[in-house]
């Protein structure tokens, strides 16, 4: 149990306590007439105790406005998924759509002038580079996700997503050279608050039966590194949100294909994911809606209006999943 719930048991306990007595007043029972100085002292509860739950709140919402939670997402995924085109569409999305249920802003100059140099370069008709194997970008932002009522259920998290090449994802892998246990990479996935497995459309309908075994191995291999490492042998479920990110997903209205078929073609995945996860997901994203077809060059680009399908879904849904953050 983490401060911030101990805390949340001691005031319920306590707004119990005084509800109890404030019916016994109502309905003035005669046991709580009996009870004679108990009964006055719930008199003085009525005074105190608003009196230190308006200062709890206030001192509340001061603590997690000063100090959002940190929540790192893990985005695995092997080279060319569209993992690096998915967070730059995911980041410009959020500043500048407003939904009510997540206010989102980035921060630090680094995540604005990537994400604004990235975008520049798909809506101008161009992919983006291979992330470096020897480099990561963390893409950062300040995100609150409103519930009602606001003020108690409000959750802020300062977000860290890590963009490494799609190579270090073999280093998850025990059967592979890259297999280190102490890599940053390696670090980094063991300590995240969520998961995001990402799944290339295109491979899957492309590739043969083998090698999308192979590739539904590698993830549940990564998963199963993931549970061993925190512990939870046996029955143990892994605790944080885990998703799986179907990229690419324009390519099924192209080639008229259902998304059914390509559930049907991971569903060993997908069911190691519902046993292993207490949150599990999955979600057919398109990070940018829709390929054009350059006649010259003979290969689809992206559009000059791009127009995202489903990407801010997982994040919200993560979001959702999410404990509550600590506050002390
Ligand atoms: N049809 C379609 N293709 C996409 C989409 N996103 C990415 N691609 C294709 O996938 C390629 C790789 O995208 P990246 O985002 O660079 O892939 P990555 O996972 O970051 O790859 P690494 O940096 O090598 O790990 C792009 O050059 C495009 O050809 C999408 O939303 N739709
Ligand atoms: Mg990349």
């Amino acid at each position: 149990m983490n401060n911030r719930n101990f805390e949340v048991y001691i005031v319920t306990l306590i707004i119990a306590i005084f509800l109890i007595f404030e019916v016994g007043k109502i309905f003035n029972l005669s046991e709580f007439e009996r009870l004679g100085s108990i009964y006055k002292f719930a008199n003085l509860v009525d005074i105190v105790l608003p009196l230190f739950l308006v200062l709890y709140s206030i001192n509340l919402i001061r603590t997690i406005n000063r100090n959002p939670k940190s929540f790192s997402i893990a985005l695995l995924g092997f080279p060319n998924t569209g993992k690096t085109v998915y967070l730059t569409v995911l980041f410009d999305l959020l500043q500048r759509k407003k939904t009510r249920s997540l206010i989102f802003s980035p921060y630090g100059a680094e995540t604005i002038e990537q994400v604004a140099k990235d975008y520049n370069t798909l809506v101008s008709n161009n992919w983006l580079p291979r992330t470096s194997v020897n480099k990561v970008f963390f893409y950062r932002a300040y995100a609150t996700l409103k519930r009602s009522p606001s003020f108690l259920l409000s959750k802020r998290f300062k977000i860290e997503v890590g963009d490494f090449a799609g190579e270090k994802f073999d280093e998850l892998n025990p059967t592979s050279s890259s297999w280190l246990h102490r890599s940053e990479y390696f670090d980094y996935v063991i300590t995240s608050d969520a998961i995001f497995l990402t799944l290339d459309v295109m491979y899957i309908l492309d590739e043969k039966e083998e090698k999308i075994l192979e590739y539904q191995n590698s993830f549940i291999v990564a998963l199963n590194i993931y549970a061993e490492k925190k512990g939870l042998f046996e029955n143990k479920k892994i605790d944080i949100p885990v998703s799986i990110l179907f990229l690419k997903s324009d390519i099924l209205s192209l080639r008229d294909v259902k998304e059914v078929a390509i559930i049907d073609k991971v569903s060993r995945l997908l069911e190691v994911c519902r046993i292993k996860c207490q949150y599990f997901d999955y979600f057919f994203v398109s990070s940018i809606g829709h390929t054009q077809y350059n006649k010259d060059q003979f290969v689809h680009l992206p559009p000059t209006q791009i127009e995202p399908d489903n990407v801010i879904e997982p994040l919200y849904w993560t979001l959702r999943h999410s404990p509550l953050p600590a506050i002390i």
